[in-house]
């Protein structure tokens, strides 16, 4: 090779030792093979200034040069290439072993838990759901359910007004629902009633101003008290456990004759008696009766022809049962440390 040609190459050398990256590489390539400026190219170009005997010399050197140059410079720039890959590939590695993002996940307050259970029970009963407001008129929550006007349910003790002149008022229970749906649908009916009520009761463990309720109220021809209690051993026992049994005890509400308190048999003595149950084996979670025949005469359905069950069982007491729970406030004080164990 000609000597100039040599110490082209000596120098092309001396420059790949400067390639660090892709860029100086491509700046590389450029100065010795780019078609303009490239040493290569300008070499050869220069060939017809060559007296016509060097020419095939030169031509061969010339061509000797550019291989080498052209080879040194495809095998290196295949080694940046696998330079720059691993480069990337540790700036952009994901450590495993570090700890994920913690992001807080939201979940079912427990009486929305246990009143989604009630409800389950009661939709595979084939009872629909219905829904009326938390703002009441007095009709449907009081005269409607045959509350005499002197009845102290409409105190001002015990219920929240809403208007000066107490026609509106929070509702005290869910039962206006059954008025709702009687007046709307007529008869045959069969839902439950889910919802919060208001009563101005003192808070204590097992009092709270705002509680929830849910309603049960079934009207078809020759429905009688062995329907009622049949379905409310059923709900007791998917509710909470094969063994419970229920009990009725007489009692008023003017919306129903005969009325009765159940209680179910405890479900931590079995129905031997300890604290919770105040060893008397049973305990109280819900009011239900005979639907009322002045009731029915106010929602238009006749009386003679149709009978029917109605019952309303208070939903934050069955949870403070099936969860263990001490007090009744523990639900409405939002502390996230309480619901999230649910
Ligand atoms: C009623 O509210 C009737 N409407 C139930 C009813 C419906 C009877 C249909 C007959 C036919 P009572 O006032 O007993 O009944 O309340 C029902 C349930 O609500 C109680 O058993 C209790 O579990 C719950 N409850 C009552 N007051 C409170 C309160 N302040 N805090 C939490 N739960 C309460």
């Amino acid at each position: 090779m000609r000597p100039d040609f040599e110490d082209i190459l000596i120098n092309f050398k001396k420059d790949v030792e400067g390639v660090k990256d892709i860029k100086s590489f491509k700046e590389l390539r450029d100065k010795y093979l780019s078609k303009e400026k490239g040493i290569i190219p300008n070499l050869m170009k220069k060939i017809k200034q060559i007296p016509r005997e060097e020419k095939p010399e030169y031509g061969k050197d010339v061509n000797l040069l550019k291989g080498q140059i052209t080879n040194f410079l495809n095998d290196l720039e295949k080694k940046i290439e696998l330079v720059e890959l691993e480069r990337k590939s540790q700036s952009e590695r994901i450590d495993i072993s570090l700890p994920g993002i913690d992001f807080f996940v939201g979940s079912f307050h427990p009486v929305k838990i246990v009143e989604k259970e009630i409800c389950n029970i009661f939709e595979r009963m084939g009872y629909f759901i219905a829904e009326g407001p938390e703002v009441e008129n007095d009709f449907n929550n009081f005269e409607a359910l045959n509350f005499p006007d002197d009845h102290p349910a409409r105190d001002a003790q015990d219920t929240f007004f809403v208007s000066e002149d107490r026609y509106y008022l929070l509702r005290t229970h869910t039962s206006p629902v059954q008025i709702r749906t009687m007046k709307r649908y007529g008869a045959p009916i069969k839902i439950i009633a889910p919802g919060k009520v208001f009563r101005r009761d003192t808070p204590d463990p097992t009092h709270s101003p705002i509680f929830h309720q849910i309603e049960g109220l079934v009207v078809d021809k020759n429905i009688t008290m062995a329907d009622l209690k049949g379905t409310l051993e059923k709900f007791a026992r998917e509710c909470f456990s094969a063994d419970t049994k229920i009990r009725l005890r007489p009692s008023f509400f003017p919306f129903v004759e005969p009325g009765a308190e159940v209680d179910i048999s405890c479900i931590f003595c079995k129905g031997k008696g300890c604290r919770i149950c105040k060893n008397s084996g049973w305990i109280e979670i819900l009011g239900a009766g005979m639907v009322h025949p002045a009731v029915f005469e106010k929602c238009g359905i006749d009386s003679e022809k149709y009978s029917g069950f109605a019952f309303g069982l208070g939903v934050d007491r069955i949870t403070i049962l099936k969860y263990g729970i001490p007090d009744i406030r523990l639900f409405f004080e939002n502390d996230v440390r309480f619901l999230e164990q649910f």
